[in-house]
């Protein structure tokens, strides 16, 4: 039958992935909405018939007709939701973070391995994005040779406030550290961060822009460009450089016009546009798999690891420096 999902925050990312899973997923329906804000959360559960409003996860889980767990609350409340979701032996979705801080994401893995099956799929929605699947396939043929360095630009228009220097990496760099590992298929083992003098656009007191590197165990280096208040819009570029050739996604030239002397196109201005058929695609690939009994996706350990990256990044900002990921062994269970 139809998937519930119970959608836990219903902020800027809740709200779009409740209109995504009425509107344009199929084989699911919004069964249960929760916010802390209960104005909010009464709003939205008005316009979808048969949708339950909560102020607590737990009370949503346990409501009539929810099968499946959506969280898009923010990082620090997805420890508890995950646990609440395993409980009641629910699937999830959960955006990334998996949980900020390494600590906190193995308490997780711990708890999703005692249930004794998997139960998470993370966020990563950039592995559905249609030309990093295409990048990774070009690189899986092997036609390119072996893969030695990765260039990455990740640029949004500029920051909401609050925004803080640790969030250019735990928020932002975290997605690069994701698909490094999906692409070349080798954990990162250290990180150093760059910081050249702050742009005039970035707000008081953020260090804004940051180069940050990477190491992998496969001995290639990754670069990423941070630059989350670049003003012209928001772009995430990588090129991946081979033995025997290099390939690049992300140049947005699917129209490119000549008028009155210049060619050009338009560049998107935010992620929901960029990132929406993968978005659109995450979606429905978990609803799909989750309506046939599997998991499948980013695991919980691909929210344990780059939540180590994001910790050795961090700290990488504040010492300067090489800084070396620990993690711990990879559980056969994340096989
Ligand atoms: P947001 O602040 O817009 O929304 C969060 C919502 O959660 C708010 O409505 C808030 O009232 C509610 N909330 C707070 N604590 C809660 C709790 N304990 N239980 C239930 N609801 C609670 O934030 P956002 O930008 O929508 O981010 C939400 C999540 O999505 C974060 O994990 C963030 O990292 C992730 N995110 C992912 C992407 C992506 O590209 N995949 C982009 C942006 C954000
Ligand atoms: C945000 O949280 C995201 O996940 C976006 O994909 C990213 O581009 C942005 O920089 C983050 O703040």
């Amino acid at each position: 039958g139809t998937l519930g999902v119970a959608v836990i925050g219903t902020g800027r990312m809740g709200a779009d992935h409740v209109r995504r899973l009425h509107e344009v997923t199929s084989g699911a329906r919004v069964a249960a909405v929760v916010d802390v804000d209960a104005e909010r959360v009464k709003r939205i559960a008005d316009g979808i018939e048969g949708c339950s409003a909560h102020t607590d996860p737990a009370a949503a889980m346990a409501a009539d007709g929810v099968d499946a767990v959506l969280i898009a609350s923010p990082g620090p409340a997805h420890e508890a939701a995950l646990l609440a979701a395993f409980e009641h032996d629910l699937p999830v979705l959960c955006e990334k973070p998996l949980t900020p801080g390494s600590a906190s994401a193995l308490r997780v893995l711990e708890a999703e391995q005692r249930l004794g099956h998997r139960r998470v799929q993370v966020g990563f929605m950039r592995r559905y994005d249609a030309e990093y699947v295409k990048l990774k396939s070009l690189l899986d043929t092997g036609q390119l040779g072996r893969p030695l360095m990765l260039h990455n630009r990740h640029r949004n228009v500029a920051t909401p406030p609050g925004f803080s220097t640790e969030m250019l990496i735990n928020d932002s760099v975290v997605h690069e550290m994701d698909i490094t590992r999906w692409l070349l298929g080798h954990e990162i083992t250290a990180v150093t961060v760059l910081k050249p003098t702050p742009s005039g656009n970035a707000p008081e007191g953020l260090q804004d822009p940051q180069l940050v590197l990477f190491e992998t165990a496969g001995g290639a280096i990754v670069d990423v460009e941070i630059n989350v208040n670049c003003g012209f819009g928001y772009q995430v570029q990588a090129e991946v450089v081979c033995e025997r050739g290099t390939a690049r996604i992300g140049d947005g030239h699917s129209l490119v016009t000549n008028m009155a002397g210049r060619w050009g196109g338009t560049i998107a201005q935010d992620f929901t546009e960029r990132f929406e058929d993968a978005y659109d695609r995450q979606m429905q690939a978990w609803v799909d798999a989750t309506r046939r009994g599997e998991i499948t996706g980013p695991t919980a350990w691909d929210g344990y690891a780059t939540a180590a990256v994001c910790e050795a990044g961090v700290r990488a900002q504040r010492e300067g420096g090489r800084v070396e990921v620990e993690l711990t062994e990879r559980p056969s269970f994340y096989a």
